[in-house]
C-alpha cells in the first residue's frame, strides 16, 4: 500500500474532520499546502480535485475530494478501527449532524472568520450587527447540537465516531473566534480533545491559524478572493451584510465558484 497522501490548508474544518480520521484509524499520511489557494490554481490540486479545494486524499491510483466523500472511503476502505455506528438510524443521524455542521455551521464560522481576521464589514459600520448575528446563530446551532449530544458522553452515543470527529473541528472554529461552547457541549468539547487524535490535529490547526494573523492586508493587496460559497453567501445575505458583499464584489475580493476550474490545465 502506497502512503496516503492529504492536500490540506490552515483552519479548515473541512481537512481537519479527515485527519482526525486517519489518525483515528492508524493510517500513516503526508500532508501539504498547495501553491495559489485563494488566488489562481494549484495544478498539483486540480488533479485530486477538480473543485481546487482542499481536502483531497490521493490513496496509490485513486484522488477523492470532499471531506464527507472521503470519510465515507476510508471508512470501507480502511473498516479496521470502524468509526461509523452499527445501526442504520445511528449512521444517519451521525450524517445529519455532518450535514448541519459541514453547511450551515460552517458559515458561521466563515462570517466571525471574515469579521475578526478580514477586517470586513468595517468599512461599511456593520461589524456589530454582524457579530450579533453570528452569535445568535451560534447560540442556535450549539443549542441543536446540545439537544443531539442529550445526555450520551459523544454524538455517536457510548463510543466516539463519525459524528463527533465532525463537530470538533466546527466548535473549535467558534471558540477561535471568541464564542466558546458552554454547558453539556463545553464539556463534551473538552472530552473529545482529551483524545489523541483530535488533540493533534487542533494542535496543528492552531499552529497553522498563525498565517491569519498576517492576512488581513491580504484581501486589499489582490493577493487573497474569498470564496462566497453556498451557505457562506446565505449566511452573510441573511445576517444583513448585502452592503459588506457588494462591496467585496465592487473591490474584486470576493469570489463564487468559477465552473472553469472544472477543466483547468
Ligand atoms: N465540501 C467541501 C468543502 C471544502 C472547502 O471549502 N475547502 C476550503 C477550505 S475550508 C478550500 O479549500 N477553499 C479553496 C479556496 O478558498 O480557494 C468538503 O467538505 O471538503
Amino acid at each position: 500500500m502506497s502512503k496516503l497522501f492529504l492536500w490540506q490548508v490552515p483552519m479548515s474544518p473541512y481537512v481537519d474532520k479527515v485527519k482526525i480520521a486517519l489518525h483515528e484509524k492508524g493510517l500513516e499520511f503526508d500532508a501539504a499546502v498547495p501553491d495559489g489557494i485563494g488566488v489562481g490554481v494549484s495544478p498539483a490540486l486540480v488533479a485530486a480535485n477538480p473543485r481546487s479545494e482542499a481536502p483531497a486524499l490521493i490513496d496509490g491510483e485513486t484522488a477523492i475530494f470532499d471531506s464527507s466523500i472521503i470519510l465515507e472511503y476510508l471508512e470501507e476502505q480502511y473498516p479496521d478501527v470502524p468509526l461509523r455506528a452499527a445501526s442504520p438510524a445511528e449512521r444517519a443521524r451521525a450524517r445529519m449532524i455532518e450535514e448541519v455542521c459541514d453547511t450551515h455551521y460552517e458559515a458561521i464560522n466563515w462570517g466571525l472568520f471574515e469579521l475578526n481576521y478580514f477586517g470586513r464589514g468595517k468599512a461599511e459600520g456593520m461589524v456589530d450587527q454582524l457579530f450579533a448575528a453570528a452569535r445568535a446563530d451560534v447560540a442556535a446551532i450549539h443549542g441543536w447540537l446540545t439537544q443531539q449530544l442529550g445526555d450520551a458522553e459523544w454524538f455517536g452515543g457510548a463510543s466516539f465516531g463519525m459524528a463527533d470527529l465532525a463537530v470538533a473541528p466546527f466548535v473549535g472554529g467558534t471558540e477561535f473566534n471568541g464564542i466558546p461552547p458552554e454547558g453539556a457541549l463545553a464539556r463534551w468539547f473538552e472530552r473529545v480533545n482529551q483524545r489523541p487524535a483530535v488533540a493533534k490535529v487542533r494542535a496543528e490547526s492552531l499552529a497553522g491559524a498563525e498565517i491569519l494573523q498576517s492576512v488581513s492586508g491580504a484581501l486589499d493587496s489582490g493577493l487573497l478572493k474569498r470564496h462566497y460559497r453556498d451557505h457562506r453567501l446565505e449566511w452573510m445575505v441573511r445576517a444583513g451584510g448585502m452592503p459588506v458583499l457588494l462591496a467585496g464584489l465592487a473591490a474584486d475580493n470576493v469570489r463564487f465558484t468559477d465552473l472553469a476550474v472544472l477543466t483547468a490545465p
